[in-house]
């Protein structure tokens, strides 16, 4: 009998939470995508201007609800001295979403190193990956193809997890609905991670 009302009393008021990483070089859209995120799954959620995000230091936090299903994010910041700090959340997190800025064609190279070193990581084994092609409302940005191949020797170290390459703009919001949608399933069959039981409040 406990053991059937504590199952309904879990169904009815416990939510499953996820904790994901944002991760990426620094300006490549990750504050404006997670605010973009907020706007987009909470109703009531009245965000600050995308134009007037500035340079992450330490972290941004936001949670959304998708159905029963909670995710937090938690935005790092990218600059190569707080890159180090990135691993200090791997063991805690159940996905990833590794934002990349595809109008810097300069920096794709110093992406695909950190993309690289991220993946290589034991605590993050099996965890799903987001690949975001950010800021693809800019007309001569780079396409996802162009992307894929300057990541392509990165592919056989992604291992046994789900990944997928979207494109995005985190400003006018194409691509955002997908690629969290994308995540939420990723993240409620990975049998590897469990989620946090949560009340619901
Ligand atoms: N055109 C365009 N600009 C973007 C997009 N996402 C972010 N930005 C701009 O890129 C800059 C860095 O964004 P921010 O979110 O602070 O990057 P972060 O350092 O990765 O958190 C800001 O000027 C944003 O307005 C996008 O999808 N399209
Ligand atoms: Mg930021």
């Amino acid at each position: 009998m406990y053991t059937l009302l504590s199952g309904l009393y879990k169904y009815m008021f416990q939510r499953d939470e996820y904790c994901i990483l944002i991760l990426g070089l620094d300006n490549a859209g990750k504050t404006t995508f997670l605010e973009q995120t907020k706007t987009r799954f909470n109703k009531n959620y009245k965000g600050m201007s995308l134009s007037k995000i500035t340079t992450t230091v330490g972290l941004n936090i936001g949670t959304i609800d998708v159905g029963k299903t909670r995710l937090m994010f938690w935005d790092l910041g990218g600059q190569e001295e707080l890159q180090s700090l990135w691993d200090k959340y791997y063991a805690e997190s159940h996905g990833v979403i590794y934002v990349i800025d595809s109008t810097d064609e300069e920096r794709l190279s110093e992406s695909k190193r950190a993309f690289e070193k991220m993946i290589t990581s034991e605590a993050l084994e099996g965890v799903p990956i987001l690949v975001l092609a950010n800021k693809q409302d800019v007309e001569t940005c780079l396409s996802i193809p162009d992307i894929k191949t300057a990541f392509s020797d990165c592919i056989n170290k992604i291992g046994k997890r789900d990944c997928l390459t979207q494109a995005c703009s985190a400003l006018t919001g194409k691509g955002v609905n997908e690629g969290i949608e994308w995540m939420v399933k990723c993240v409620v069959r990975n049998i590897h991670r469990p989620p946090r039981k949560k009340d619901i409040t």
